[in-house]
């Protein structure tokens, strides 16, 4: 039998249980990731004790307050989670050089070439799980396939803490219910569900041409899994809900100035440049849009971030006339290099690099703009962030 290569890892309660590594006293507890029940904003995470009460991501702080009143409410520390993410993805390249970032705590990693190395790719697959958990002091699932889907699904039935291989892919998958599948949207869900379809094997046998597209080509182009090009991530994003909606355009424009510049210092301790932007706004009754173009030419600067990144918010505040609930920030399109060099100045970019370094020796609140400054009136300033209500990363 061929032999499975795709091994994809996932940490477990990734946030929360940073917070009871952090905090022993933690431990077996209900924990929560987000802000206090009494407080605007969505939980970013819950360890699993929480999740036995219904509390999961994306669920209202209030509501978890009352499914889990006993629960302890933590407001997370973004950017101590991401340097854990930063050790854990570091700790996988060393097993393989194709190593393909999905979200702040997953990764895909392409044991087709290091498996020759090893006596087994099932001991290659344990040996790096163990590595993983000994060097971040996490735990981790992890799951073995032959295409990224089986790997990924793998990692949820071994969820929390195990270890499983799908030998049979087709078959397993078939068996899935279609919620399962990643990819499939909440709207072509529901579609679906509505003509009496529920899990793949129904579809396959319904609807083969849907089938073909979404699900087949999993396990007919194995060579296009994992993807061979260079790992490539697709973007990346920071937004905040506020601790109370704002009308204050400047006051809203300096949350914007805030995340781009969180963004901009990303790009360039990672070597990326980003050729696209997308503003996002959320009003105070919820309703959501966004905005985005491409960058003049791909970057990493704050100033050009910005300038962009601002005439697209004024568009965005045009469209109701409502107080503002949230801002977020995107950069997609992420290269590691520039094959067009600008033919424009690139002092934005050096005055970005350098303000970069001072924040790198000096802590990130060591320098500002003048417009970000204005955070200081509601937020406390600590040396690596301005501590916003919620500073959350969207996938
Ligand atoms: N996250 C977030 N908002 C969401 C989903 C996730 O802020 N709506 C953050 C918090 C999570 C982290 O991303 O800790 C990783 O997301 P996962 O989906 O992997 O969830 P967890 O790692 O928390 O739990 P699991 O054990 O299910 O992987
Ligand atoms: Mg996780």
């Amino acid at each position: 039998m061929k032999s499975p290569f795709v091994l994809h890892i996932d940490i477990d309660a990734f946030f929360a249980a940073v917070e009871v590594m952090l905090n022993p006293h933690l431990k077996g507890k209900p924990v929560i990731v987000g802000g206090m029940p009494d407080e605007r904003g969505v939980v970013s995470t819950a360890s699993y004790e929480a999740r036995k009460y219904g509390v999961h991501s994306g669920m209202a702080l209030r509501t978890a307050g009352q499914k889990c009143p006993h629960g302890i409410f933590v407001r997370g520390r973004y950017h101590v989670y991401s340097r854990i993410s930063e050790k854990f993805m570091d700790c996988l390249r060393r097993f393989s050089p194709k190593v393909e970032a999905v979200s702040i705590d997953e990764a895909y990693i392409d044991l087709s070439g290091s498996r020759y190395l090893h006596s087994s790719v099932y001991a290659l697959a344990e040996k790096i799980k163990q590595t993983v958990e000994r060097e971040t002091g996490l735990r981790v699932s992890a799951g073995l396939g032959f295409s990224r889907l089986g790997a990924k699904l793998a990692t949820e039935a071994a969820k929390p803490g195990g270890f499983f291989f799908v030998g049979d892919e087709r078959s397993f998958i078939s068996d899935l219910s279609l919620e399962k599948i990643p990819g499939i949207g909440n709207h072509t869900l529901l579609i679906l569900q509505a003509m009496g379809i529920k899990r793949v094997k129904e579809l396959e046998r319904s609807y083969p041409s849907i089938w073909k597209r979404t699900i087949a080509p999993h396990f007919y182009s194995r060579s296009r899994y994992p993807d061979r090009r260079e790992p490539k991530t697709k973007s990346f994003s920071r937004e905040t809900t506020f601790p109370e909606d704002l009308s204050d355009r400047d006051m809203i424009v300096s949350h914007l100035a805030y995340l781009v510049d969180r963004l901009s210092v990303y790009l360039i301790e990672h070597g990326y440049f980003a050729g696209r932007i997308e503003v996002k706004v959320r009003f105070s009754d919820f309703t959501t849009y966004t905005k985005r173009t491409s960058l003049p030419y791909p970057t990493y600067s704050y100033g050009n971030l910005w300038d962009t990144g601002l005439l697209l918010l004024d568009q965005l505040l045009k469209k109701r006339k409502l107080p503002l609930r949230l801002v977020g920030v995107k950069v997609e399109d992420i290269a590691k290099q520039r094959d067009i060099l600008p033919f424009i100045s690139i002092r934005s970019e050096q005055l970005s690099r350098g303000v970069s370094d001072v924040k790198k020796r000096f802590g990130f609140s060591s320098i500002f703009t003048a417009r970000e400054l204005m955070l200081e009136k509601i937020y406390p300033v600590e040396r690596d962030s301005i501590v916003l209500k919620t500073a959350s990363l969207t996938k």
